[in-house]
């Protein structure tokens, strides 16, 4: 008897009780005829910013630093070939500015051992994409401290610098970075790839009280953290609060219009046959009868099974997770895996079948 198998999709929602928050961007910066941010060292371009020497970088000076942040950038010029062995590139450098007396900031006695620190680089030596995140301890006396600086060498409270993958790099292409950081951790993505990550601990939860942000450069040591490419470009740079991110089923109901019992994650008021949170989470226009972003299950090459579907919200908005059972009477569903590789548009989930007569659900709820 060949395995049936059934698909079933299910929204199980939580409403979002948070009211939305004042601002969503904090900083929007295109780079291409001048800045928000202050030059350090640099020029622009009709591509953008270009640092100008080894310091050559813009500073921001973000409002507060959100626990829930989104920082994107663009760039273009990076040569891996070209690179020296004892270059440590920085793209971007991120610390704690209290007790930074003047500007810019130094490697020594400001940002290498900052109660915040985050910088991105390139390893000429490995010639890949590594970060350094410095998170202290939450306590008062590191909140109410003259001085965001831990002092002797290495009495940092916890830190993190695990190497992450090499890109492949075309001098004549733009790449885009995105850096997400959540409570207990941080990601970074080029061009949509996971290229590093780090886990906070949830002890370490600090978040710098004056934030500053380099882009091009970063406070260096000698050749550690500098700008070294000559012809490397910035721009669109973004810092975005995902706080309210968070909170995009709300904003998605009002920019449809919808109200009241309208508005609920589980009403149809356009009549599609798809709940409103269906097409917030599978990312379907409101009002479409288009199901080309529905999920998909069939066989894969493998012997196994494939699902794929459109993942129209960041994990951060929305929980995605595959669900099965033998028996859809009893109910009782466990998670297959909630591991989803990306292919395209679309995300995908394999897995194997056995002979038993099985059941699946494609869950997601607003986190
Ligand atoms: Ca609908």
């Amino acid at each position: 008897m060949n395995p049936r198998v059934l698909l079933i999709l299910l929204a199980s929602a939580t409403i979002s009780q948070v009211a939305i928050a004042e601002q969503r961007v904090l900083i929007e910066d295109a780079l291409i005829s001048g800045t928000v941010g202050i030059l350090g060292n640099g020029a622009h371009s009709a591509d953008g910013f270009k640092p100008t020497s080894k310091d050559g970088h813009i500073r921001y000076e973000p409002r507060y630093w959100p626990a829930w942040a989104s920082l994107e950038f663009e760039v273009k010029g990076m040569q891996s070939d070209t690179g020296n062995e004892d270059w440590d590139h920085a793209f971007l450098g991120i610390y704690d500015a209290r007790g930074v007396e003047v500007e810019p900031a130094q490697y020594w006695g400001n940002f290498r051992e900052n109660y915040y620190r985050f910088n991105l680089h390139w390893r000429g030596d490995r010639r890949l994409i590594k970060c350094v995140i410095i998170s202290a301890e939450d306590t008062e006396e590191r909140r109410s401290a003259p001085i965001a600086y831990h002092g002797g060498d290495d009495s940092r409270d916890w830190y993190n610098e695990p190497n992450g993958q090499a890109v492949d790099w075309d001098p004549d292409k733009w790449y885009r970075f995105r850096i997400v950081w959540k409570p207990t951790e941080v990601r970074v993505t080029v061009d949509n790839k996971e290229i590093w990550k780090s886990s906070i601990p949830e002890t370490n939860p600090y978040l710098p009280v004056e934030p500053r942000i380099w882009l091009g450069s970063a406070p260096r040591n000698g050749n550690k953290y500098a700008n070294h490419f000559e012809n490397i470009v910035y721009r669109n740079f973004k810092l975005t609060d995902m706080q309210y991110e968070a909170h995009g089923f709300d904003l998605w109901t009002e920019e449809q219009g919808l109200s009241g019992t309208d508005a609920e994650v589980g009403a149809d008021p356009d009549g599609n046959q798809l709940t409103n949170l269906t097409e917030f989470a599978l990312g379907i226009e409101h009002g479409s009868h288009d199901r080309t972003n529905l999920p998909r299950m069939r066989s894969s090459e493998n012997g196994g099974y494939e699902l794929s579907f459109v993942k129209g919200q960041e994990d951060t908005v929305v929980a995605y997770e595959l669900v099965s059972t033998t028996d859809l009477e009893s109910g009782d569903w466990t998670v297959i895996s909630s591991t989803l590789a990306v292919d395209g548009d679309r995300m995908k989930l394999l897995f194997s079948q056995d002979r038993e007569t099985r059941f699946y659900r494609l869950r997601y709820k607003l986190k």
